[in-house]
């Protein structure tokens, strides 16, 4: 490290010991041909994905110097991100394709991209394996290969998961035919991170009318929606030992639990909704026992105890969001929480090394 790094960091307050390793858990990268297909989706007055544009045409189209920024960050896989990563504390990320990832593209592009993004993923975790670590994008659009490339991923390539960015052309995971990738993650003993992206056009509307559809608002609203769906649909049931991970605190799904447990309780008693249909738990016991939660842009200390007073210390990871939310003064403020030295080092360190395995 530089003097003015080693400076720029001393200042920010970012022990350089805190006697943990500091894990980052949702770090965003993109492949530069990922992005250019990207630009070329949008350059075609056919492509009607207004969240999409909403989205990515800020990040690669817009004048604005952050968004500039955000997408070179991107497709930093080399020194210039762990640069970044020094300069905030940061021992190790853990990487997944940037939302929307594959899901964008039709079937076979979607199929073939995940497979050539996973093995540039895979080769940067080769030539750092102590800085970085990452997560398999897999093409929802056909479940089948979906399962194979997880599989790929994870045996051939060392991946530690899947990373799936919410909808897939406005479909959710909760249908039964995707559960080919449910069932892979589930006898690969691998989670599936289930990542906000643009809101499908069935949602998009109210919520874009005041700027609410991404990050501040609409993203958490859809994937909460999305994993809350896949809870009441019954699929953990089917499958009781997946994992899922969610980020920005958990979509705010632990906050919502007590109510969630007490209506659909009186749904099923009631039959008043003809598709709430039982389950053998609560929904508040599936966010306990398949769900770990994690801070990604959410970086505020009594929301995250919150969260572990719910859900327990063992279920709620460190995450910074990097590109999009590249803070490293908030890496002080977690050092700083409240919580025991023990609670910390499972917040930052071990609870990601046991979840992903690493
Ligand atoms: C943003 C936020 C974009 C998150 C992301 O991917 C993303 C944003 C396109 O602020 O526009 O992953 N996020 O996870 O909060
Ligand atoms: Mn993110």
């Amino acid at each position: 490290m530089t003097k003015t790094r080693e400076k720029r960091r001393s200042a920010l307050r970012i022990r350089r010991k805190p006697g943990y390793r500091r894990i980052a858990t949702e770090e965003a990268w993109a492949p530069t041909e990922m992005l250019e297909l990207y630009m070329k989706l949008m350059a075609k007055r056919s492509f009607d994905e207004p969240g999409f544009r909403s989205l990515m045409g800020f990040y690669l189209q817009s004048p604005s110097e952050r968004a500039r920024q955000v997408a070179e960050r991107l497709q930093w896989l080399d020194e210039r991100r762990i640069r970044d990563m020094d300069d905030s504390g940061i021992d190790m990320q853990v990487l997944a394709l940037t939302a929307p990832g594959v899901q964008i593209f039709d079937r076979a592009t979607a199929v073939s991209i995940a497979k050539s993004s996973n093995d540039q993923l895979a080769e940067a975790v080769r030539t750092w394996p102590d800085r970085f670590t990452g997560l398999a994008a897999v093409a929802p659009q056909d479940p089948p290969a979906a399962a194979k490339e997880l599989e790929r991923a994870v045996l051939k390539l060392g991946l530690k998961g899947a990373v799936i960015n919410s909808h897939t052309h406005g479909e959710y995971l909760d249908d039964d035919k995707f559960w080919d990738i449910l069932e892979a993650a589930e006898a690969l003993n691998v989670p599936i991170y289930l990542h906000p992206r643009d809101l499908p056009r069935t949602m998009l509307q109210p919520f874009v009318e005041r700027g609410l559809d991404g990050a501040i608002y609409g993203f958490g609203c859809e994937t909460g929606l999305h994993m809350l769906r896949i809870i009441v649909s019954g699929a953990l049931d089917r499958f009781p030992k997946l994992r899922f991970i969610i980020g920005h605190g958990g979509e705010a799904l632990p906050y919502w639990m007590y109510r969630v447990d007490y209506m659909h309780a009186a749904a099923v008693r009631s039959k008043r909704f003809a598709s709430a249909k039982p389950l053998k738990k609560r929904p508040g016991d599936y966010l306990k026992e398949n769900i770990y939660i994690t801070t990604s842009g959410m970086a505020w200390a009594p929301a995250i105890m919150f969260a572990q007073s719910v859900l327990g210390v063992d279920r709620v990871l460190y995450a910074m969001d990097y590109p999009y939310q590249f803070t490293p003064a908030e890496v002080a403020a977690m050092d700083a929480m409240p919580i025991s030295a023990r609670a910390k080092k499972m917040f930052f360190q071990s609870n990601a090394e046991r979840v992903f395995n690493l």
